[in-house]
C-alpha cells in the first residue's frame, strides 16, 4: 500500500500506544514513538525508500532496525501483524482512552483491568459514579480532569483540524483531478468555510460517467471502507476512519450545489427565507421563480449567479455562518477580506538561540523567499528554562548580532530585535523594565501557572499591557485546538486593556493554536485593536503556517487594514506613538 509519511506514523504511533497499554518493554515502545516522529517529519517519502532502496531507512537518524521492519511490512503487506496481535487481546476503542489528555498508557490499562472500561462512555459514568477515585493511584482530582478530558478527547476523535483535512483534501483532489471522468472538482462544506476544525470532507464533481467518478474515489490510496454508494452520492471513511463525502452533479446546477453543501446550515436557511420573499425557492439544483403551480429555473449553474439573482452579494465562504453577513450585505458593508499576499512581516519566530531549529540568517533567508519585508527576532526569555530562554545578558548579546546582521543587509529588508517575554506567574514581565526598551518589538506571553483562577490570569495579562514596552499579547488564550482548553480569561478585560494602553494582540497561526478564534478576531475588529498575525515559526518550514491564519482571520471577517503586518514596520511603529 502507498501511504504517506503522516500515514505511516500514525500507524507506527498506534503500534507504541498498544505496546504501551499492554506493559511492555518502555525502551521498544520509546523506540517506536521517536521513530514515529522521526517519519512525520522526514522530508521524504518511505513509500518510496521501501519500493527503491529500503537500505535508506536504517541509515535515518531515529529509525531503528525495529521500527524499519514495521514500515516494510506496512507497505508491502497492507499491515502491521504485531497491531492485529495486540487488537486481539485489547479492544480498539481503548485508543480513545488514551487521547484523554493526562491519562497515560498506565491508568488507561488499570482502568480496564479493574473496572473493565473500553469506551469513552463507560470512563465517563465510572467517573460520574465515583468509581475512578476509589482505584489505587486515581484521587478525586484525577477523576475530576478525566472527566474534563473525556469532553476534549470525544472532539478530537470526530472532527481533525483544518490544516490536517488541508492535506487530506490536497491528495484526494490530485487523486480524482487524474480521473478522466471528473470534469470539475471542488470543496464544500465546512472544509471550504475555513472552520478549524472539520467534521468530514465534502468533495463536489461535474461529471456525466458518474459510475466512473466513483470507481475512480473508490480507488484512493487511503481508501479504507466504503459507507454508501448510491447513483450520485458516495462516501468513505480514509484512514484514520476520516469521512469523505461525494457528489456527483450536472454542469447546470454546479453552481446551486456548491452553494448548498458550502453551507452553513444556517446561512442557508436565511438565504431560502430571503428566497421565499422574493416569490423564489433555492434548492441543490438551483433557483426558480414559484408562479402559482409553475416553477422556472431562474439560476444553477455558477454560485454567482445563484446570489445574484437574489440581490445578495457573492459572500466569501468564510462569512457564511448566519453571523453578520446578511447585515453586512444590506448595508453595503461587507468587508473585503485579508489574503496571504497582503502579509508583508512576520513578528513572532525563534531560532537556534532558544528552541528553534534555525539560526537568525536562515530565518531571514527563509521569509524573503517568502517575499516578507521584515520580520522580528522572538526568542524565549529565561523562565522558559526547558527551551534555555535568554537571560537578560543574553537577549542583549542577541541584539548586537541583529544589529549587525541589518548593517549587512543592502535592500530594505530589516531584522527587529524582539523577545517573546513571559508573564510571570505572579505577575510582572520575566525581565527587567531596563532590558525591554531596548528591543523593537515585546511580545508577552503566558506559559506557565496556566491552572490559576480567572482573576489572576486576567490580571497578568492586563499588567503586561499596561507596561509600556510591551507591544503585544502572544496567543491570548493559550488553547490548544483538540488538546487544551483556553485558560480562564477575561477577554473583555484583555480587549478593554489592549485599547486603553494602545496595544495590539496576536493571531497565531500555528494549526494547532489558532488563538485567537474566530469570534475574538471578530471582537477585536469591532473594537479597532489591530491584530497581528504571526507565525511563531520554531523552524524555517514553520513560516508556512502564516496561510491557517489567514483562513482563521477571514472567519473573524478581518480585512488587512484590521491586521497591522499587511502594514509596513514604519507604520506599525508609529501607531504606538500617535
Ligand atoms: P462538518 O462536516 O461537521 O465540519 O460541517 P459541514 O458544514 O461540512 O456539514 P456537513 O458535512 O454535514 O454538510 C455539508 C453542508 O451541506 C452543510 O454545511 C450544509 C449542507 N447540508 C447538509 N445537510 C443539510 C440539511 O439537512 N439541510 C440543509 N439545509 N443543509 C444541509
Ligand atoms: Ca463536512
Ligand atoms: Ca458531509
Ligand atoms: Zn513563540
Amino acid at each position: 500500500m502507498d501511504l504517506d509519511n503522516v500515514a505511516i506514523a500514525t500507524e507506527i504511533g498506534k503500534l507504541a500506544d498498544l505496546l504501551e497499554f499492554s506493559g511492555a518493554n518502555s525502551f521498544k515502545i520509546r523506540a517506536y514513538r521517536n521513530g514515529a516522529r522521526v517519519i512525520k517529519d522526514f522530508p521524504d517519502s518511505f513509500t518510496t525508500m521501501v519500493h527503491n532502496d529500503p537500505s535508506k531507512i536504517t541509515a535515518i537518524q531515529g529509525i531503528g532496525k525495529g521500527v524499519a521492519e514495521k514500515i516494510t511490512q506496512l507497505i508491502e503487506l497492507d499491515n502491521i501483524a504485531e497491531i492485529d496481535e495486540l487488537l486481539e487481546v485489547i479492544p480498539v476503542s481503548v485508543l480513545d482512552l488514551l487521547r484523554i489528555p493526562g491519562l497515560g498508557p498506565k491508568k488507561a490499562a488499570a482502568l480496564y483491568q479493574t473496572l473493565s472500561i473500553q469506551t469513552l462512555d463507560q470512563l465517563q459514568a465510572a467517573c460520574e459514579d465515583g468509581q475512578v477515585q476509589e482505584l489505587k493511584g486515581f484521587a478525586a482530582k484525577t477523576e475530576q480532569s478525566i472527566l474534563d478530558g473525556i469532553a476534549i478527547a470525544a472532539a478530537a476523535n470526530s472532527r481533525i483540524r483544518w490544516a490536517s483535512a488541508d492535506k487530506l483534501a490536497q491528495t484526494l483532489l490530485e487523486h480524482l483531478r487524474a480521473c478522466p471522468a471528473v470534469e470539475r472538482i471542488e470543496l464544500a462544506g465546512s472544509y471550504r468555510r475555513g472552520r478549524e476544525t472539520v467534521g468530514d470532507l465534502d468533495l463536489l464533481v461535474i461529471s456525466t460517467k458518474p459510475a466512473d467518478v466513483m470507481d475512480c474515489f473508490a480507488e484512493f490510496p487511503e481508501w479504507e471502507q466504503t459507507l454508501v454508494r448510491g447513483d450520485t452520492k458516495m462516501s468513505i471513511r480514509v484512514l484514520n476512519s476520516f469521512q469523505v463525502d461525494l457528489r456527483v452533479v450536472q454542469q447546470e446546477s454546479f453552481g446551486a450545489a456548491w452553494q448548498y453543501f458550502t453551507g452553513s446550515k444556517d446561512h442557508n436557511v436565511a438565504v431560502r427565507g430571503h428566497a421565499k420573499q422574493l416569490g423564489m425557492k433555492v434548492n441543490e439544483y438551483g433557483v426558480f421563480k414559484v408562479d402559482g403551480d409553475e416553477e422556472i429555473q431562474v439560476a444553477g449553474a455558477t454560485e454567482q449567479e445563484v446570489y445574484e439573482v437574489l440581490g445578495l452579494p457573492h459572500f466569501a465562504a468564510e462569512m457564511r455562518e448566519a453571523r453578520e453577513e446578511f447585515q453586512w450585505a444590506e448595508q453595503g458593508a461587507l468587508p473585503e477580506l485579508i489574503e496571504l499576499s497582503e502579509i508583508q512581516g512576520d513578528l513572532h519566530m525563534h531560532t537556534t538561540a532558544t528552541d528553534g531549529k534555525a539560526t537568525i540568517a536562515e530565518m531571514v533567508a527563509a521569509a524573503r523567499e517568502r517575499g516578507l519585508q521584515y520580520i522580528a527576532i522572538t526568542d524565549h526569555s529565561q523562565r522558559v528554562s526547558i527551551a534555555r530562554g535568554l537571560t537578560a545578558e543574553r537577549v542583549v548579546q542577541q541584539w548586537e548580532e541583529v544589529d549587525r546582521f541589518n548593517e549587512t543587509i543592502e535592500d530594505d529588508f530589516r531584522v527587529l530585535k524582539g523577545i517573546e517575554c513571559d508573564i510571570l506567574e505572579a505577575g510582572g514581565m520575566d525581565l527587567p523594565d531596563e532590558v525591554l526598551a531596548l528591543a523593537d518589538w515585546v511580545i508577552a506571553s503566558v506559559h506557565f501557572g496556566q491552572k490559576q483562577s480567572r482573576e489572576q490570569i486576567t490580571d497578568r495579562i492586563v499588567g503586561a499591557l499596561e507596561n509600556p514596552h510591551v507591544k503585544i499579547i502572544a496567543h491570548p488564550t493559550g488553547r490548544l485546538i483538540n488538546r487544551r482548553e483556553a485558560y480562564q480569561v477575561d477577554m473583555d478585560a484583555v480587549f478593554q486593556a489592549a485599547q486603553d494602553n494602545r496595544k495590539m494582540l496576536e493571531l497565531n497561526a500555528n494549526p494547532a493554536r489558532l488563538d485567537l478564534h474566530d469570534v475574538h478576531c471578530a471582537a477585536a475588529r469591532k473594537r479597532e485593536i489591530p491584530l497581528v498575525i504571526s507565525s511563531d515559526a520554531h523552524s524555517v518550514a514553520g513560516l508556512d503556517v502564516m496561510q491557517y491564519g489567514i483562513v482563521q482571520a477571514r472567519r473573524g471577517g478581518l480585512t488587512a487594514a484590521n491586521v497591522a503586518n499587511t502594514q509596513p514596520w514604519e507604520k506599525i511603529q508609529q501607531w504606538f506613538t500617535s
